[in-house]
C-alpha cells in the first residue's frame, strides 16, 4: 500500500513536479475547503490570468496520501463560479424578505454606512446585546479568532455562537468530562490502520470522510476487525465485520451494555483503572442491569452481536473508538460520547499509540473553529468567561479591561428564541445557513424574518441571505490564507492560489474595516495581515488548554503541521495524547462515568410510528450552498430522497422512485422514495442538503442536549404517507 512506502511516493512525486514543464501553470500547495479531513491538495493556477483551472492530490501530504473525495476534485470550481457575490448587496424592498430578489447592488462604503448606523442606532435603543452574532467554522483559524473578538470587542454583545453547535458541541462536552480535554482525536490518523480493531459509532466514514477509508480497511487487511454501530447498513457498516443496527437514540443503553460485558468478561485493565481513572465501580454497578438481552431489548441489536462486539473489542491488543454525529446529534450526545469512552478507559486502550478516542470532526476547520472563542461559553485557547482568570488574560492581551468583557451568550438554536422574544434584534450572520441547517425550520425562518436587521457575509447567495437587508461578499478559502485544525488536531496551512474575485473580501478584512467605523478600530487596526491574526492568537492561546504558542506557520510547512498543545517555539508539537497517562483533569485522572439511560426527546408512537433520522450523501455538503451550484455533483445527487425498508415500503403501498410526504409534528415535506435493505424496518432516512421546500429541517425536532445544547437531528418521530396525486416536481 501507498502508505507504506509514503517518502519514496513522495519523493517521486517532486521529482514529476519538477519535471513538469508547463510555463503557464503554477501549483499553489494547499487543502480541500470541505470536510476535517482536509485533504491534501494542490491547485493549479494559470500563470497569464493568474486564475485557478484546476487541482491535483498531493501525494506528499502524509494524512491523506493523494487521496480525495467527488466533492474535494470538483471544490476548485466554486472560486471562478458565475454565482459568485462580486459586489455588496441593499435590500431595497422589505416586502420581498425571505426571497432572493429585493437587492440591488451597493459600494462598500455604502454597505458599511448602512450597517454601522442600524447597528448603532439598535444599540443606543435596545442595548449592545440586541446585536448578534451567528457564524461557522469553515473559516480559518485566524478567521474564527477575529470573530469572537469582532463580537466581544467591536460589538461588544454577549450573543455570539456558531454552527460547531450542530456539529461538534457534544463531542467537545463528552470528551472534556471524561479525559478533561477536548481534542477531537487522542492518536494521530497516521495510526489508525496499524490498530487491531475500530469501533465506529454514528459515523458514515465511506459518505462523510472518504479519505479515511484506506485506515480503515487497512485494519481488515492486516488481520484487524471493524465494527460498525449505525442503524443504516451504510457502506463501511456493509463491509464491517460486525455492524450493530440499533434504533436511532439507543446509543446509551448500546455501550452501557458493553462496557459491562467488558468488566464481566475480565477485558478489564485493573493497574490503569486504579491508577489513572477515577469511578469505575459506580459505572460497573450502574451497567450490570444492561445484560445483552436488555441491552437487546432496548436497542433491537441483537444479543449474541453485542457480546461479539465486547469480545472482538476486548481481545485486541489495541483498539480506537471513534464516534460522529450519528451518536451526538441526540439529546443524550454528550452521555452517549462518555459512555463510548468508557469502553476505552475500562479496558486502558488509551494514552498509547494506535489505541484511543476520537470524534471524527465535520468540517474543515471544526476544531480550531471551536477552540479561540466563537463559542457563546468561551474565549480563545479553550478559556472560559465563566473563569475570571481567564477574562483577566484574554482582556490585557486585546487591550480591554476585565469589566468591559461581555458575560456568555446563549448556544445558536437558543438565539433563535431570543429573537422571538426581540433581546437579539439583529443579526450578523457569517459562514453559516441557518435556514437550511438549524432544526425546526418554520421556526427559525419566522425568526429570521422579523429581525430588525440583518448581515449576511457569504460568497453565494445563500437560502439565508434571502432574510438579509445586507449581504457582503466575502472570499473563498482559496482566495486567502492561514491556518486550520484537521480531524486529528493537526494544524495546518491553507495558501491563497488566486487573487479575490471581484470586490469580495476575506472576513477578517470586513470585520477590521465595520470595527474602525464603530470607533474600535484601535483594538483591530495593528492588525494587517492573516499571518498578524494568527500571532496574535498564539498569545491569547498561550496557557490556555488549546495552547497555539508555539506554532508557527513557518514550524507547520517544515513538519507537515503541528498538533496542539505547542506551548513554545522548541516544541514540536504533540501528536499522541496522555503518553504519561496524565489526563486533563486537576488530579490527572480520567472519570469513568456512570450514565444511566433515559429516552430520546420523541419516541414513535401510533400517529408518528418511524424513527426519522437525517444525515449526508458523499456529493454534498452541508446546508448544500456551495455543492450544488457544482453541475457533476448536482448530476450525481439532483434532488433528496427517503430511504424506505422493503417491508415499510409495502405496508404504506409505496413504490421505488415514487413520490411521498412525510410528516411530524413540526412540518411535512414531500420526496421521491429509496426503497433499499440498508435500513431498519422502524426507521427512514433524509439527507438535509437542500433547502426551501425540500428542506427535511422543517421535520426535525429542536430538542437539545442538556448540557452541549445541540440539537436532537438524529431521532423524532414521523408518518409517511402515499400521495393521492402526483408530484409536481
Ligand atoms: N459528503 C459529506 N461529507 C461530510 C459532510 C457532508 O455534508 N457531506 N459534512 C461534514 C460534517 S460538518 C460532519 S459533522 C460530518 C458528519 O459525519 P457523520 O456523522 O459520519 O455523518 P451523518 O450522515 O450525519 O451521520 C452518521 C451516521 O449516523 C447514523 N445514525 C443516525 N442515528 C443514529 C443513532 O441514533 N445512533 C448511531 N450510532 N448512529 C446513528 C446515520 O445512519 C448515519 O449513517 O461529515 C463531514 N463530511
Ligand atoms: N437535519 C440535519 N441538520 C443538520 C445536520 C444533520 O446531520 N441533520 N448536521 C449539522 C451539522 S453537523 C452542521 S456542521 C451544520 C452545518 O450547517 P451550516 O452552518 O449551514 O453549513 P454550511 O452549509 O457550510 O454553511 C456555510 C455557509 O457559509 C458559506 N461559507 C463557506 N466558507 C465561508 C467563509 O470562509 N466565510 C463566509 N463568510 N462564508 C463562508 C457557504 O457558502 C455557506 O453558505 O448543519 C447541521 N444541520
Ligand atoms: S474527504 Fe473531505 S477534505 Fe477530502 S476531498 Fe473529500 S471533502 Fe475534501
Ligand atoms: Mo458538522
Amino acid at each position: 500500500m501507498q502508505r507504506d512506502n509514503y517518502k519514496n511516493e513522495r519523493d517521486k512525486y517532486f521529482k514529476e513536479i519538477e519535471n513538469l514543464n508547463h510555463p503557464n501553470e503554477t501549483l499553489v500547495k494547499t487543502h480541500c475547503s470541505y470536510c476535517a479531513m482536509q485533504c491534501g491538495m494542490n491547485l493549479r493556477v494559470n500563470t497569464k490570468t493568474n486564475k485557478i483551472i484546476g487541482v491535483e492530490p498531493r501525494y506528499d501530504w502524509p494524512v491523506t496520501l493523494g487521496k480525495m473525495c467527488p466533492k474535494g476534485v470538483t471544490a476548485y470550481q466554486q472560486v471562478n463560479h458565475k454565482d459568485r457575490l462580486l459586489k455588496p448587496l441593499i435590500r431595497d424592498d422589505q416586502s420581498l424578505k425571505g426571497t432572493k430578489n429585493g437587492f440591488r447592488e451597493a459600494s462598500w462604503d455604502e454597505a458599511y454606512e448602512l450597517i454601522v448606523k442600524r447597528f448603532t442606532d439598535l444599540q443606543k435603543n435596545y442595548g449592545k446585546d440586541s446585536v448578534s452574532v451567528y457564524s461557522g467554522v469553515s473559516m480559518t483559524n485566524e478567521k474564527c479568532y477575529l470573530t469572537g473578538k469582532f463580537a466581544r470587542v467591536a460589538l461588544q454583545t454577549r450573543y455570539i455562537d456558531y454552527n460547531g453547535r450542530f456539529c461538534m458541541a457534544s463531542a467537545a462536552g463528552g470528551l472534556n468530562r471524561s479525559l478533561g480535554i477536548d481534542r477531537g482525536s487522542t492518536i494521530p490518523w497516521t495510526d489508525v490502520h496499524e490498530t487491531d480493531c475500530i469501533f465506529l459509532a454514528g459515523s458514515n466514514t465511506a459518505d462523510c470522510h472518504p479519505t479515511m477509508m484506506f485506515r480503515v480497511w487497512g485494519i481488515q487487511e492486516r488481520g484487524g476487525y471493524v465494527i460498525v454501530a449505525d442503524p443504516r447498513e451504510t457502506p463501511v457498516a456493509r463491509r464491517a465485520d460486525l455492524h450493530l443496527d440499533l434504533k436511532p437514540g439507543t446509543d446509551l443503553a448500546l455501550a452501557n451494555g458493553i462496557v459491562n460485558l467488558l468488566i464481566q468478561n475480565g477485558y478489564a485493565d485493573e493497574e490503569f483503572v486504579k491508577n489513572h481513572t477515577n469511578g469505575f465501580e459506580e459505572t460497573k454497578e450502574l451497567v450490570k442491569e444492561f445484560t445483552p438481552e436488555y441491552t437487546s431489548e432496548i436497542t433491537g441489536v441483537a444479543p449474541e452481536k453485542i457480546i461479539r462486539a465486547a469480545e472482538l473489542y476486548g481481545k485486541a491488543p489495541n483498539a480506537i473508538v471513534m464516534f460522529a454525529r450519528g451518536i451526538e446529534q441526540q439529546i443524550k450526545g454528550v452521555d452517549n460520547v462518555s459512555a463510548y469512552t468508557n469502553m476505552a478507559l475500562v479496558t486502558g486502550k488509551i494514552g498509547r499509540a494506535k489505541s484511543g478516542v476520537a470524534t471524527i470532526t465535520g468540517q474543515g476547520n471544526g476544531q480550531g473553529g471551536r477552540e479561540h472563542g466563537q463559542k457563546a461559553d468561551a474565549l480563545p485557547g479553550y478559556r472560559k468567561i465563566a473563569n475570571p482568570d481567564h477574562v483577566k488574560y484574554v482582556s490585557k492581551v486585546w487591550g480591554i479591561e476585565p469589566e468591559e468583557m461581555p458575560k456568555e451568550g446563549v448556544s445558536a438554536f437558543e438565539m433563535f428564541g431570543l429573537m422571538e422574544q426581540k433581546t437579539i434584534r439583529a443579526l450578523y450572520l457569517l459562514c453559516s445557513n441557518p435556514a437550511v441547517s438549524a432544526p425546526d425550520q418554520n421556526y427559525v425562518r419566522e425568526q429570521m424574518k422579523n429581525l430588525d436587521f440583518m448581515v449576511c457575509v457569504d460568497f453565494f447567495l445563500s437560502e439565508s441571505a434571502e432574510f438579509a437587508d445586507v449581504v457582503l461578499p466575502t472570499t473563498t478559502w482559496a482566495e486567502d490564507e492561514g491556518t486550520t485544525t484537521n480531524v486529528e488536531g493537526r494544524i495546518i496551512k491553507i495558501n491563497r492560489a488566486q487573487m479575490p474575485l471581484g470586490e469580495s473580501k476575506p472576513d477578517w478584512q470586513i470585520q477590521i474595516e465595520i470595527a474602525e467605523r464603530l470607533g474600535r478600530g484601535k483594538y483591530f487596526s495593528h492588525l494587517k495581515t492573516s499571518k498578524d491574526v494568527f500571532n496574535e492568537l498564539r498569545v491569547a492561546s498561550k496557557g490556555g488548554t488549546a495552547d497555539y504558542y508555539g506554532v508557527t506557520w513557518e514550524k507547520i510547512d517544515k513538519q507537515d503541521g503541528v498538533f496542539w498543545p505547542c506551548k513554545d517555539e522548541s516544541d514540536p508539537g504533540t501528536p499522541h495524547l496522555f503518553l504519561d497517562k496524565k489526563f486533563n483533569h486537576p488530579d490527572g485522572k480520567a472519570k469513568i462515568l456512570a450514565l444511566p439511560d433515559r429516552p430520546s426527546a420523541e419516541v414513535p408512537d401510533e400517529k408518528y410510528p418511524l424513527h426519522l433520522t437525517t444525515g449526508r450523501v458523499v456529493y454534498h455538503y452541508l446546508s448544500g450552498n456551495q455543492t450544488r451550484r457544482i453541475q457533476f455533483l448536482r448530476d450525481m445527487c439532483p434532488e433528496p430522497f427517503v430511504e424506505v425498508h422493503p417491508e415499510t415500503a409495502e405496508k404504506y403501498s409505496i413504490e421505488h422512485e415514487e413520490y411521498v410526504r412525510l410528516y411530524t409534528r413540526r412540518g411535512e415535506a414531500t420526496y421521491k422514495v429509496k426503497i433499499t435493505e440498508a435500513i431498519r424496518k422502524d426507521t427512514v432516512f433524509v439527507p438535509y442538503h437542500w433547502g426551501h421546500e425540500k428542506s427535511i429541517n422543517l421535520l426535525t425536532i429542536g430538542a437539545l442536549d442538556p448540557y452541549s445544547r445541540m440539537p436532537e437531528f438524529k431521532t423524532c418521530a414521523a408518518q409517511i404517507e402515499k400521495m393521492k396525486t402526483r408530484a409536481v416536481q
